[in-house]
């Protein structure tokens, strides 16, 4: 029962190749890096406006202690210094706290309490960045310490200090708690299991780490009332919404411009503390104020991912057939809830674990806990957490089928959803739009030589030496929407598109996504060029300023292409609507008799009779038939019926050095469907920046605590990226199962390989290290760690 939009057939036969004039299918190289490798790209640090002031941050060195006083009046004494603001000047204004994605509140500038390191005390305007920087140092804060907790089970501990004492109500550290599924459905086929698996683990917490960190020029003109703010975000749409929304400032007298934008990965979906004191600070100081975030700003108080801990179990029968899934999920989600809206996404969309297998039943339940850490929890390509729900699923599949003695892909094989099984219901309640589970696997275990490979690796063994093999295979919703089911701040999730074309035939296309590297300005025009046969190079792509672009959500989820994308091709076939009236005007025949192929109209039976879209397009503007509004413009909201749902298979084969802990991947294969790939290249490197950071995620990144509460990995000496020389080479393999609801049948892609790509990682080393008996490692698989699982057989976590 869902509306389809479908796409229009090609008629006639086509006139224009359109791999060759950059439409769907062609690897047009990204027109945004013609300004990027010239070192012509525009970011917020670019932005210079006359008599703009500079702002800094004071951070709390301190987890969890209580404001006994803050003196700034050594700071207001330094020369150059125009504004020293507090938490309780916040308060003033009202602004002191604000509200999070989830209803909960996160505080601006401390006044009470600060609840984790680095948190935004007070803030310092200044002539230059480094006057405001001295200055923060010179003001005085008194502290009384508070014993911090750093982990969810101390947060629950008898006795434990209340964090959320600002709270009414908020009696204990606990967040939220969340289930889903059928729990007595559930305990029944766990009761008929022959095996039932368990396994536990902790997703640690890692942190996005866009090159550019954040930062904002907040412009606020106290003649006209006129607000505009630069800003490096990922939604800027939202942004102006809630600004306006938490400071109460009309809406549209806002303009939030997000320029260039150096990454996101999750990390610029949020409003942070610095942006609400740079906008405060402009009002205050009636001068253009710019804050610029440094790395340990970002490292230390911006939005994490991950900090999820498993327990599960899984019920299979003795031939390998999984009868249900029932797991416990516990969040560690720092000092304030600033997660995703739990009654819209759950707590995020944990609940998509085993879309892909054909698993009968399912319970989850979760919790998550205040502790004194940085607060966030949906980014670094996370898909509002689909990345922990994956992660757990393939490392729990992967310990079942060592349960039962079988093998891996194998027991994939018995348990994937089959391609007649779609539309497919799943056990927590989605449903999947299509897919070719089971070809994507054979496909990847063939590219590996799966077989070859299991030989090699029981001689290896004889010799001490040890291999492993990794699968990964999983399903993600990709693209929120529908507006039924999925809101941020009770703004419902569609997304819209405007298109203009001028009288040449050249085009501009307007959307309310916002690319932070993914290359929308190459690929969304793609979108417009397969529906118009528009070349692609007469096309501009603008987004990023509100009050210049229609109103979206944002890119995030990767939702851009399923939600905005599907937007830009229903504009565009509203413009081609137009265009068969003009073309039949000129053609004089009715419009019944004029057939479209790509770039043309034509009278049917009289192929040579035709016009050119741009032929239409200058008749819009100078020959249109009586009656007819003239211009050739429109604009189209798309709320999409479903999500999307891609399907990855990741395999990756590894040697592990029982010496020394070291692993080093041998080959990784990747095979994606996302349905029709716009831009095959981008579609890769997309896939191959995910892998990267699934390695780096699965090796050697996390942001832990030590017991005080202070972060490890708070700069980049300490919390590590991986660079060319240590990132393992891709082969990457495809198929192509269109989405039955999108008008041109492309999934997302834009996180798939980071969400799908760790376990195959860990499930290699662990496929490794079987032979000792280990059943898992907690990521990163760090070498003391593999090193010491080796050696001992135990478990490490
Ligand atoms: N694409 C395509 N064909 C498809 C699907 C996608 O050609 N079938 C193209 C799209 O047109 C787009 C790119 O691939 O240019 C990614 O599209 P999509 O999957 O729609 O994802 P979004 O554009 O919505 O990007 C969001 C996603 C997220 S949520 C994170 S986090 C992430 C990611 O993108 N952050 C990134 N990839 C990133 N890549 C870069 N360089 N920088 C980031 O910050
Ligand atoms: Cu969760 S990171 Mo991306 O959805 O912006």
């Amino acid at each position: 029962g869902q509306v389809t939009a479908t796409a229009e057939p090609a008629a006639g036969s086509r006139a224009l190749d359109e791999v060759k004039i950059g439409g769907l299918g062609s690897s047009r190289p990204r027109v945004e890096d013609a300004r990027f490798i010239r070192g012509r790209g525009n970011y917020v640090e670019d932005v210079t406006l006359p008599g703009m002031l500079h702002m800094e941050i004071l951070r709390s060195p301190l987890a969890h202690a209580r404001i006994k006083s803050i003196d700034t009046s050594a700071a207001w004494a330094i020369p150059g210094v125009k504004l020293v603001l507090t938490g309780e000047m916040a308060a003033q204004r009202n602004l002191a706290w604000m509200p999070t994605l989830s209803y909960d509140t996160q505080a601006v500038l401390a006044t009470d309490k600060v609840r984790f390191q680095g948190q935004e005390v007070a803030c310092v305007v200044a002539e230059d960045p480094y006057i405001a920087k001295d200055a923060c140092d010179a003001i005085v804060v008194e502290y009384e310490a508070l014993p911090p907790i750093v982990n969810p089970e101390q947060a629950v501990a008898p006795g434990a200090p209340l964090i959320r004492d600002d709270k009414s109500g908020q009696a204990d550290n606990i967040a939220y708690q969340w289930e889903v599924g059928d729990k007595d459905g559930t305990d029944a086929a766990f009761a008929k299991a022959d095996v039932v698996s368990k396994l536990r683990l902790h997703y640690p917490r890692s942190h996005p780490s866009p090159i550019e960190n954040c930062g904002a020029v907040a412009d606020f003109n106290n003649a006209t009332g006129k607000l505009t703010v630069y800003m490096t975000s990922q939604a800027p749409h939202i942004v102006r919404a809630a600004v306006a929304l938490i400071a109460e400032l009309p809406e549209h007298l806002i303009r939030i411009i997000s320029p260039d934008v150096g990454g996101g990965f999750g990390n610029k979906v949020p409003v942070y503390p610095g942006y609400v004191c740079a906008i405060l600070c402009s009002i205050l100081t009636a001068k253009p104020v710019k804050w610029i975030e440094d790395n340990t700003g970002n490292l230390s108080s911006t939005g994490f991912g991950r900090d999820m801990y498993l327990d599960s179990e899984m019920a299979l029968t003795n031939d390998g057939k999984i009868l249900a899934v029932r797991y416990h999920a516990t969040t560690d989600q720092g000092a304030f809830f600033a997660d995703a809206q739990p009654t819209k996404f759950k707590i995020g969309l944990v609940h998509s674990s085993f879309a892909c297998y054909d698993v009968p039943v399912g319970h989850i339940t979760a919790q998550g806990m205040y502790t004194n850490k940085a607060p966030g929890g949906v980014a670094y390509r996370c898909s509002f957490r689909v990345t922990e729900a994956m992660f757990f699923q393939e490392r729990m599949i992967q310990a079942a089928a060592d349960d039962l003695g079988m093998d891996q892909a194998e027991f994939r094989r018995r348990n994937l959803v089959r391609d007649d099984q779609f539309p497919y219901r799943t056990p927590f309640g989605f449903l999947t739009d299509s897919g070719q589970y089971l070809k994507c696997l054979q496909i990847g275990l063939d590219a590996i030589g799966y077989d070859d490979f299991l030989v090699e690796q029981a001689e290896a063994r004889k010799q001490g030496r040890l291999l492993g093999i990794g699968i990964s295979t999983m399903t993600e919703p990709l693209g929120a929407g529908n507006s039924r089911e999925y809101d941020i701040l009770g703004i419902k999730m569609f997304d819209s598109a405007e298109l203009r074309v001028h009288p040449t035939g050249k085009a501009v296309l307007k959307i309310g996504a916002q690319t932070q590297g993914q290359g929308h300005e190459t690929t969304f025009a793609q979108i417009v060029t397969h529906e118009l046969g528009i070349p692609a190079t007469d096309i501009v792509v603008e987004h990023g300023d509100t009050d210049h672009t229609p109103f979206g959500m944002g890119t995030y989820a990767s939702r851009s292409t399923p939600v905005a994308g599907a937007a830009t091709a229903m504009v565009a076939r509203k413009i081609r609507a137009k265009a068969r009236k003009l073309a039949a005007h000129l053609l004089e025949v009715s419009e019944e008799d004029v057939e479209w192929e790509l770039g043309r109209f034509f009278v049917r039976g009289a192929e040579s009779r035709g016009v050119t879209i741009q032929e239409c397009a200058m008749a819009a503007y100078s020959n249109m038939p009586d009656g007819m509004e003239p211009g050739l413009e429109n604009n189209a909201y798309y709320d999409p019926p479903n999500l999307t749902w891609p399907f990855a298979c990741y395999i990756a084969t590894v040697e592990v050095d029982p010496e020394t802990g070291v692993w080093d991947v041998l080959r990784f294969v990747g095979v994606d469907d996302c349905g029709v790939r716009i831009n095959p290249m981008i579609v890769e490197g997309q896939i191959m920046g995910g892998l990267t950071e699934a390695y780096a995620m699965s090796n050697m990144q996390f942001q832990t605590y030590d017991a005080d509460g202070n972060l490890v990995g708070a700069n980049y000496m300490d919390y590590l990226l991986p660079t060319a020389w240590e990132t393992p080479g891709f082969e990457l393999h495809e198929v192509v199962t269109p989405s039955p609801h999108h008008p041109i049948g492309a999934k997302g892609v834009g996180e798939c390989a980071a969400v799908g790509g760790p376990a195959a990682y860990v499930n290699a080393v662990m496929n490794a290290l079987r032979p000792t008996g280990v059943r898992n490692i907690d990521m990163p698989l760090l070498p003391d760690r593999v090193w010491h699982a080796a050696h001992t057989g135990q478990d490490v976590s």
